[in-house]
């Protein structure tokens, strides 16, 4: 029997960092029946990076894009809003793509405001400041420019780059300490300070928690930060509803 899991009762949910790819069907069937699930209480759905293990330009047609495309326009087509945020995986997913997935793409930081509740959304790679050299390499790939140049080479040249590439970073991450894949401190402090906003959401890390950031010493009032976990072997999610928010995690459902 398959049990499907229950989502919450909330006006926006949240996810990040499925990395969906052609080898886990078991996550693209989760994401699938994920969004069928939304609760009639959804108005706004929120994406937030690294949709895609890869995502190499809106013109490689793939059976995976098609089921997305399909899933989340079919959300749009019951009222509910649908938003993407690029990943460092999926930062060339284009208008194309998110027009056929009759989504908005967004840009980050992203601030949605609830009444008087304020969230800032981001992917979060940005807040891993102490990683250097993927901030070199961040600042390289999300240049327009080289965009531009990369996507006008033919598909096959764009997957060798992309295999290199991955195989550059799992042999870069294999010698970085733990914490220096992870946000740095300041970097957050210092969002909260100039955005004014006291609640930051994001994914990226693989790290699922709720932090709460201290009132006292750099803070003039408590903050939190909620980190989305991974599609991996279980989904994440979290919902917010008013000043209340849930981070929240279900099992994939085997199929029958
Ligand atoms: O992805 P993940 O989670 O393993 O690690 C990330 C950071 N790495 C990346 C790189 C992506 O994995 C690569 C895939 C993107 C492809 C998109 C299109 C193709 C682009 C082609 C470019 C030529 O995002 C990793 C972080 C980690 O998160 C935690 O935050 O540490 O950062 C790095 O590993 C960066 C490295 O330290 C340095 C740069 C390596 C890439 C160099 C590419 C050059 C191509 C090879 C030429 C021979
Ligand atoms: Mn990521």
């Amino acid at each position: 029997m398959n049990i499907a899991a229950t989502v919450l009762e909330a006006p926006v949910i949240l996810i990040s960092d499925l990395h969906l790819q052609e080898s886990r069907s078991d996550i693209t069937r989760a994401f699938v029946d994920f969004t069928v699930r939304l609760p009639a209480s959804c108005r706004d759905f929120f994406v937030l990076g690294d949709l895609f293990e890869l995502w190499l330009g809106d013109d490689d047609q793939s059976p995976l894009a098609d089921t997305v495309a399909s899933a989340l326009g079919r959300l749009g087509g019951r009222g509910v809003n649908v938003y993407l945020m690029h990943g460092n995986r999926d930062f060339l997913m284009g208008a194309d793509f998110a027009a056929r997935c009759g989504a908005s793409l967004i840009n980050e930081p992203y601030t949605l405001r609830l009444g008087d509740v304020q969230w800032l959304l981001l992917h979060g790679d940005v807040l891993c400041t102490d990683d250097t050299a993927y901030l070199e390499f961040r600042a390289m790939v999300r240049n327009p420019v080289w965009q531009r140049e990369f996507l006008s080479r033919p598909l096959a040249e764009r997957r060798g780059w992309a295999e290199r590439a991955r195989q550059a970073s799992r042999e870069a991450n294999a010698g970085k300490a733990a914490a220096i894949m992870d946000v740095n401190q300041d970097a957050v402090l210092d969002l909260i300070r100039n955005s004014g906003s006291r609640r930051i959401l994001h994914g990226h890390t693989h790290r699922p928690a709720v932090h709460q950031l201290s009132e006292t010493g750099p803070l003039p009032e408590p903050a939190i930060r909620v980190v989305l976990g991974d599609w991996d072997s279980q989904g994440w999610y979290a919902a917010i509803s008013g000043e209340e928010f849930r981070l929240e995690n279900f099992a994939f459902q085997a199929s029958t």
